[in-house]
C-alpha cells in the first residue's frame, strides 16, 4: 500500500504560514524537484549544489522582474519533515507577494499541495506513523495547555510506543503458532499457550485502559459542555458573569430575563469549559417566547456533560436540591445553592442532606473558586496529572473496541482449546486492528480522509 501511494512524485508547494498580512511568510516546497524548481527562479548563486540544512539570501525572479528578496532554506532528502527534498522560502509577508511566489512556483513546475499533504508524505515515507501524523493536526488545532501537552505526547510517539510493544509480542506468538501448523504432523508445540493467555490478558487490560482514557481525551480535545440551569431569578446569569469575570449576560430582578441561551468559554487549569446560561425553568408560563427558552434549557440539560443546577438557598432550598437530584444523573450534576449572602438562618449550610451542595454567592463572588474546582474535578478527576497515554481520537477508539473483541476471541479460543489454525486467525485479526491504529494497515480512502482534515501547508 505504501509503495503504491508514494508514487506521487509531484513537487508540491503551499503557504505554510497563516494567510493574510504578516512581517514574514513562509512558502514550502516538497518533492524530487523542490530544489531544482526553486533554483530556476532564484538569483545570485545556484542552490543546486548547496548542502542540506543551509540558508541562502537572494532574489526570486519572474523573468527579469524581481518579485521579492527572500531567504531560502534547503533540507535534502531524507533529512526533512517529509523525507523528501524540501525548500522553505521566507519572503516579505504581503499577500500579493505570497500569491506571486506561489504562482511562480507552479509556473516553474510545482503543484499546489492538498490539505495535510506534507504530513501525509511524511507518513508515507515512514517519518511518522499514523498516530503521530494525527497528533500533528491535533497540536496545530490545540487551544488549551492540556490539549497541547497530550498532542505533543502522541507526536513524540507515546501512543504508538504503547501499541508497538503489544504488536511485537503478539506477532511473535503468531509466528510460533504458524510454525506449529507447518509441523502439524509431528505434534510439536512451539508456542506456550499459558504465556499467550497471559499476554492476551495484559493486552486486554492495556487496550481497556486506553479506551477508558478517551473520556478524558475527549474532554481535553473538545472541551466540556456545562449547562447552568435553575428557576427564574436563581442567579444563573449572575453566576455566568462571575465565572467569566465580566458582564456578559443580562442580569435583572425580573424573573424570565434570559430567553435565549448565552454561551461562553472558560479555561480552568488548561481545560476548556463551554458555559451555557439558559432560560429559567418554571412549570407554567403564558409567555410563548419564554416557553421556547424553557424547552431549549431542557434540551441543554440532556446535551450537557455537566449540569450546574442553581437554586436560591432562601427559596425552599432542600426541596429544590432534592428535585434536581431526582432529575439529573449524579455523575453529571453539580448542585449549587446561590445567594448565601442573604441567608438569615445559616443552619441549612450544615444540613447533612445537602452535603453535596456547594454554597455560593454569585453576586458577591463568594466561593466561585470552589465551584470551579468542582467543575474541573467532575470533568477530569485525577486523570490529567497521571502519566501515560490519553486517547483523543475517535478513530483510535473504534479500532481499540474491535481489538478488544478480537482479544476476547483469542481468550475464549484458548479456553476452549481450539485448533492452531483457528487461533492463528484470531491472532491475525487482533494484529490487524492494532495495525490500523498506527497505520501499518490502512487504505487509501481512509488516509485521504484523515489528511483532508489538516490545514493546507502542513
Ligand atoms: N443577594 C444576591 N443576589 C443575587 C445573587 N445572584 C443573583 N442575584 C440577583 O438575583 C437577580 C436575578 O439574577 P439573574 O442572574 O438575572 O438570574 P437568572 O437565574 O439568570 O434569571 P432568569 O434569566 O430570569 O432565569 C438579580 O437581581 C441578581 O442581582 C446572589 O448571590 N446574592
Ligand atoms: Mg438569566
Amino acid at each position: 500500500m505504501r509503495e503504491n501511494l508514494s508514487t506521487w512524485n509531484d513537487t508540491i508547494v503551499a503557504l505554510a504560514t497563516a494567510p493574510g498580512l504578516g512581517a514574514i511568510a513562509v512558502i514550502r516546497l516538497s518533492g524530487d524537484k523542490a530544489i531544482e524548481i526553486t533554483a530556476s527562479v532564484f538569483s545570485k548563486k545556484s542552490i543546486l549544489t548547496q548542502p542540506s540544512h543551509t540558508v541562502h539570501f537572494g532574489k526570486l525572479l519572474n523573468g527579469v522582474d524581481v518579485i521579492d528578496e527572500v531567504v531560502v532554506s534547503i533540507y535534502r532528502a531524507p533529512k526533512s519533515y517529509t523525507g523528501e527534498e524540501v525548500v522553505e522560502i521566507s519572503c516579505h509577508g504581503a499577500p500579493i507577494i505570497q500569491d506571486a511566489i506561489l504562482q511562480l512556483m507552479v509556473y516553474a513546475g510545482a503543484r499546489m499541495a492538498k490539505p495535510g499533504e506534507f504530513t501525509q508524505r511524511a507518513f508515507l515515507n515512514g517519518k511518522l506513523d499514523l498516530t503521530q501524523a494525527e497528533a500533528v493536526a491535533d497540536l496545530i488545532a490545540s487551544n488549551t495547555e492540556a490539549a497541547r501537552k497530550t498532542a505533543l505526547h502522541n507526536l513524540k510517539g507515546g501512543f504508538s510506543a504503547d501499541l508497538q510493544l503489544m504488536r511485537e509480542k503478539l506477532i511473535k506468538f503468531s509466528a510460533l503458532i504458524e510454525l506449529e501448523l507447518d509441523f502439524s504432523q509431528e505434534d510439536v508445540a512451539f508456542a506456550n499457550k499459558k504465556e499467550l493467555e497471559i499476554l492476551v490478558q495484559q493486552l486486554q487490560l492495556k487496550s481497556q485502559s486506553l479506551l477508558d482514557s478517551f473520556k478524558l481525551g475527549n474532554v481535553i480535545k473538545n472541551g466540556v459542555q456545562v449547562a447552568i440551569v435553575g428557576k427564574p431569578n436563581a442567579g444563573k446569569s449572575t453566576l455566568l458573569n462571575a465565572l467569566l469575570n465580566e458582564n456578559r449576560a443580562l442580569v435583572s430582578e425580573i424573573a424570565g430575563t434570559t430567553r435565549d441561551t448565552v454561551e461562553e468559554y472558560l479555561n480552568i487549569q488548561g481545560v476548556l469549559f463551554k458555559l451555557i446560561d439558559t432560560a429559567g425553568i418554571r412549570s407554567a408560563t403564558k409567555d410563548s417566547i419564554e416557553q421556547m427558552g424553557i424547552d431549549k434549557s431542557k434540551e441543554k440539560i440532556l446535551d450537557a456533560d455537566i449540569v450546574i443546577a442553581l437554586f436560591d438557598v432562601n427559596d425552599q432550598g432542600l426541596e429544590q436540591a432534592a428535585t434536581w437530584q431526582s432529575e439529573v444523573s449524579a455523575d453529571k450534576l453539580i448542585l449549587a445553592g446561590n445567594k448565601k449572602d442573604l441567608l438569615k438562618d445559616k443552619s441549612i449550610l450544615g444540613d447533612p442532606s445537602l452535603s453535596d451542595v456547594v454554597f455560593i454567592s454569585a453576586k458577591e463572588k463568594e466561593n466561585i473558586n470552589a465551584l470551579e474546582n468542582l467543575l474541573f474535578q467532575k470533568a477530569v478527576g485525577e486523570g490529567i496529572n497521571k502519566e501515560g497515554t490519553i486517547v483523543t481520537n475517535a478513530r483510535h477508539v473504534t479500532s481499540l473496541k474491535k481489538l478488544v473483541l478480537a482479544l476476547n476471541d483469542i481468550e475464549t479460543g484458548l479456553q476452549q482449546n481450539i485448533t492452531g489454525d483457528l487461533l492463528a486467525l484470531d491472532i491475525r485479526q487482533a494484529l490487524h486492528y492494532l495495525g490500523t491504529i498506527t497505520g501499518q494497515i490502512t487504505n487509501e480512502d481512509q488516509l485521504d480522509f484523515i489528511f483532508s482534515k489538516f490545514c493546507i501547508g502542513k
